[in-house]
């Protein structure tokens, strides 16, 4: 069900780095023309770095690893794409449909590649009242199970940050700060939560990686990388728009997969162009640590494989 662009499968052949991207990010988390214009600036990150970029998403029931720059603009430009999270992948393969893979779904199908290193914005997590309502995304249940680490900037508040951090804990994922001890909120660099553990560098994240992986301690990490100091914004600010989108959302009875769409829109609109300046400048910042992590794991993996062969 998957298909591998020429240059990913050859990547991941010779074993250079790769890093996976999503496209829920593209046709949900922004707007038109933003979104793809970040889609592909965020490839021009990797390749940068000599990184091979696989962004990912459902093509007529295929999934796509490494998506061409036209299939790219045509999931930023579809007016209802629809989002694909693990529960839905069995009718939209049977039934060749489009879709947007959300966190859980791009690490499924990332997993199946081969490539072990992801990168996005925001991750998904129990909604405030997730004690009543029992949202909870099914991002957390694949962190839990599915070996690839996804490289975010936290969680965004329109969550209970509190209940997803106690969530990952219960599930054994690993919440690796980076370079810091806080956990980061999206646009904000601190969440009031601190992160499990703090790394110092790219090096260190492979090095976790490659022990988890060894020892067969199922499941994904979680690098959480705050927003860049000159991108934050300020937290009254947003935590107002936060609380306003909540309010329209229960004003709409909004509910079940269409919460988190609706919560970004809605807080993207009642900020404006500033949140999404912030945004797209967190997200590049998070592709180029994935893209260190990639070349870390690589040249660990290289070298394990050669004395191996000694
Ligand atoms: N949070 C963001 N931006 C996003 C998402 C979440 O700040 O784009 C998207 C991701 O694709 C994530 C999904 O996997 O929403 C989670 O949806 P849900 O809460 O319905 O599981
Ligand atoms: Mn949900």
């Amino acid at each position: 069900m998957i298909r591998l662009s020429e240059k990913v499968a050859e990547a991941l052949r010779l074993k250079k780095p790769v890093v996976a991207l999503e496209s829920t990010i593209i046709s949900h988390g922004m707007p038109y023309p933003e979104n793809v214009t970040t889609a592909l600036a965020v490839e021009k990150v990797l390749t940068d770095l000599g990184v091979v970029a696989a962004t990912i998403g459902i093509i007529d029931g295929v999934g796509v690893i490494g998506m061409s720059p036209e299939e790219i603009e045509s999931f930023g430009n579809h007016p209802n794409i629809q989002k694909v999270s693990r529960r839905d992948l069995p009718m939209v393969y049977a039934n060749q449909q489009w879709g947007a893979t959300t966190v859980s779904t791009t690490m499924i199908l990332a997993k199946q590649a081969g490539i072990h290193v992801f990168a996005t914005g925001g991750i998904g997590g129990v909604h405030r009242k997730g004690n009543e309502t029992f949202d909870i995304s099914a991002d957390l249940q694949e962190l839990a199970m599915t070996d690839v680490t996804v490289v975010c900037a936290g969680a965004k508040s329109i969550l209970d940050i509190g209940l997803t951090l106690e969530y990952l804990e219960t599930h054994g994922v690993p919440v690796l700060g980076f370079q810091t001890k806080h956990f980061p909120a999206f646009f904000v660099q601190q969440s009031g939560f601190q992160a499990s553990h703090e790394v110092n560098d790219a090096e260190e994240v492979a090095r976790i990686m490659v022990v988890k992986q060894d020892e067969g301690l199922r499941g994904g990490i979680l690098v959480a990388v705050p927003i860049p100091s000159a991108h934050a914004m300020k937290k009254t600010t947003m935590d107002r728009a936060i609380k306003q989108a909540i309010k329209d959302s229960e004003l709409n009875q909004v509910s079940g997969a269409e919460i988190t769409p609706f919560l970004l829109k809605r807080v993207n609109e009642l900020t404006g162009g500033e949140s999404l300046a912030s945004n797209i400048a967190l997200i590049k910042n998070n592709v180029r640590v994935a893209g260190l992590i990639a070349i870390e794991l690589s040249q660990l993996r290289n070298k394990i494989t050669h004395h191996k062969v000694i």
